[in-house]
C-alpha cells in the first residue's frame, strides 16, 4: 500500500464506522395518541403542539429545543387518511377575526419531522438524525366505543337505561322502549324508529353536557349513516328471544357495530402507540355540576380500561405486547383559571383519573398529571368583590367579543371536596359555584419564530417527547 493511499483508507475507516454506530439512530417514529372525549380539546391541542413545535421561541421547557436544526411537515404516513389541516386551524385560531376550529367530523393524520444534532461526541460521526412524530385526530364521539368493547349487548342495554334513568333528555326513548316486546319478531320499521328516537336522546344528552353517550358512531355516522349497524338501540330483556326476534337482532347488530365498526378504528388508529395525552375539560364538567363530573368521572374510567393489560384488554391484544411508554392526564383549558389556581385543578385531574388510572394499570408506563392551555385566550388579572380582591382572568367573549373578566371561583385544594358529593350524587355544589365563559381566542401578533402563547405545553411537550429529541 502506497502511502498516498493512507488518508483515504483512514476517511473510508471512518465512514464505515460511521455507517456502523449511525444504525440504531435510524430514522425513529413516535406516535403520539391524542386521547379525549368531544370538546375535550384535542384539534386545539394538537395545532397549539405543532404550531410551538415549528416555532420554538415559546417552548422554554422543551430541553432539547436546542438541538432541533430543523422541524417541518411532512405528508403523513397513512395514504388513505386525510391530513389534519394545520393550516387551517392555525389561520382560523390567529386570523384577524380569531375563532376555535370546528368540531372534528372526520379521521385525519399528521406527521412532523425534526432533524436533531446528535448529543455528544457521537455527533461528530454520524450527523443529524431524524426523528418523526405521528399524530392522529378523530372526533371525540368515537372514543366513547371503546368501552362498548367489554360489553355484552345485554350489559349494555342496562347500563344505558340506568343512565337513562337519571337523565331528563331519556324520558321519550325509555317509555318507547318500555313499551317494546323484544322477543315479537323483528319488523324494520320499529327497529329504525327505535333508533332515530335513540339517536335523538343521544344529542339531547350530549347537548345537555352527559360525556357519556354511545355508541359514538350514532352522533357521528358518516357514510354508515342508514345502514344495519347504526340500526339498533337498548330494549329491556324479553323472558324468551329466539332467533328471527327483535332482541336478537339488535343483539346481532350490536356486535357487528363493535367488529364492523369499532375495532377497525382503534386496530388502525391506536395500535403502535407510544406516548397518549389523555385530554380532560374538567374545568366544564365542574361547572356542569356534580352529577356531569361524576358521569365525566366513569366515562373516563370505562375508557381506559381498554388499556388494561391481558388477556380481556383490547388495547393490550393490538397493541401487541408493546407497551405505552408515557401517559399524561391533562387538564385542558386552564386559561379559563388564575395560575394561582392551577395545582388545585391539576390535584382534581388526577383524583378524577385515579381509578381509572389504576385499573388501566398503565404497568411500566411512566404517568403524569398538568393543566394546560393549548392557545391561551386569556391574560390574568384581580378584580374586586365584595371588598376582596380576587384572582382573575381577562379575554373576549366567543358569543359577543367583547371584553369580560371572569372570576370563576374558588376550586377546594382538596379534591374530595368536589369528588365526594359527586359520587354521592348530589344535584349541586352545596359551598360554591363554578362559573365559565366561553373566550374567543385572542387577537396574536406573532414575531418570528414564535407559535400562539399557551400554558405548559413546553412541558407537555417535554414529558411526552423529550427524551426522544
Ligand atoms: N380558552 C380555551 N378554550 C379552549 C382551549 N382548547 C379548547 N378550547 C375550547 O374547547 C372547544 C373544543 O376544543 P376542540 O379542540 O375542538 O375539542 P376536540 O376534543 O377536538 O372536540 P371534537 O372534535 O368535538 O372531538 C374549543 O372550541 C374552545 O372553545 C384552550 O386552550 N383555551
Ligand atoms: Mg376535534
Amino acid at each position: 500500500m502506497a502511502l498516498t493511499d493512507l488518508p483515504d483508507l483512514i476517511t473510508r475507516r471512518l465512514e464505515d464506522i460511521a455507517a456502523t454506530v449511525a444504525q440504531p439512530f435510524a430514522d425513529t417514529t413516535i406516535r403520539l395518541g391524542v386521547t379525549g372525549l368531544s370538546r375535550a380539546g384535542k384539534t386545539v391541542f394538537i395545532t397549539g403542539l405543532v404550531a410551538n413545535l415549528l416555532d420554538r421561541g415559546r417552548m422554554p421547557q422543551l430541553a432539547a429545543s436546542g438541538r432541533i436544526q430543523a422541524a417541518w411537515l411532512q405528508p403523513q404516513p397513512d395514504d388513505t387518511i386525510p391530513r389534519f389541516d394545520v393550516e387551517a386551524h392555525l389561520a382560523a385560531l390567529t386570523g384577524d377575526a380569531p375563532h376555535w376550529p370546528e368540531s372534528t367530523r372526520a379521521v385525519s393524520e399528521l406527521r412532523l419531522s425534526f432533524r436533531m444534532k446528535p448529543a455528544g461526541w457521537l455527533g461528530s460521526l454520524t450527523g443529524s438524525q431524524t426523528l418523526h412524530l405521528d399524530i392522529v385526530d378523530y372526533p371525540g364521539e368515537w372514543l366513547l366505543d371503546l368501552a362498548l368493547l367489554d360489553k355484552s349487548y345485554a350489559d349494555w342495554c342496562e347500563d344505558t337505561f340506568a343512565r337513562m334513568a337519571r337523565r331528563p333528555e331519556g324520558a321519550d326513548f325509555l317509555a318507547m322502549a318500555r313499551a317494546e316486546d323484544g322477543a315479537l319478531p323483528l319488523a324494520e320499521p320499529r327497529a329504525q324508529a327505535l333508533a332515530a328516537v335513540f339517536t335523538q336522546y343521544l344529542h339531547a344528552a350530549r347537548a345537555a353536557g352527559w360525556s357519556d353517550c354511545t355508541p359514538g358512531r350514532f352522533l357521528l355516522p358518516g357514510e354508515l349513516a342508514g345502514s344495519p349497524v347504526l340500526t339498533f338501540a337498548p330494549l329491556p330483556m324479553p323472558a324468551s328471544h329466539g332467533r328471527g326476534s327483535l332482541w336478537h337482532e339488535m343483539d346481532r347488530r350490536y356486535e357487528a357495530y363493535k367488529a364492523r365498526v369499532v375495532k377497525p378504528f382503534f386496530r388502525t388508529h391506536f395500535a403502535r402507540i407510544d406516548r397518549q395525552v389523555v385530554l380532560v375539560d374538567v374545568l366544564g364538567a365542574i361547572h356542569a355540576g356534580p352529577q356531569a363530573l361524576e358521569d365525566l368521572r366513569q366515562t373516563m374510567a370505562e375508557i381506559l380500561m381498554a388499556f388494561r393489560p391481558g388477556r380481556n384488554g383490547f388495547l393490550s391484544e393490538i397493541l401487541m405486547g408493546k407497551r405505552v411508554e408515557k401517559v399524561l392526564f391533562a387538564a385542558t383549558k386552564a386559561d379559563h383559571l388564575h395560575h394561582s389556581q392551577h395545582p388545585a385543578l391539576t390535584a382534581i385531574t388526577e383524583a378524577l383519573v385515579r381509578e381509572a388510572r389504576d385499573r388501566a394499570a398503565f404497568s411500566g408506563a411512566e404517568v403524569a398529571a398538568l393543566s394546560l392551555a393549548a392557545i391561551r385566550a386569556t391574560v390574568e388579572d384581580r378584580v374586586e368583590r365584595d371588598g376582596q380582591v380576587l384572582d382573575a382572568v381577562r379575554g373576549r367573549l366567543a358569543a359577543t367579543g367583547k371584553p369580560a373578566v371572569m372570576y370563576p371561583g374558588e376550586l377546594p385544594g382538596d379534591p374530595a371536596r368536589l369528588l365526594a358529593p359527586a359520587r354521592q350524587g348530589a344535584d349541586r355544589w352545596l359551598d360554591a359555584d363554578f362559573a365559565l365563559m366561553a373566550f374567543a381566542p385572542a387577537r396574536m401578533t406573532l414575531r418570528p419564530g414564535e407559535g400562539p402563547p399557551h400554558i405548559r405545553l413546553d412541558r407537555a411537550a417535554e414529558f411526552l417527547i423529550g427524551d426522544r429529541l
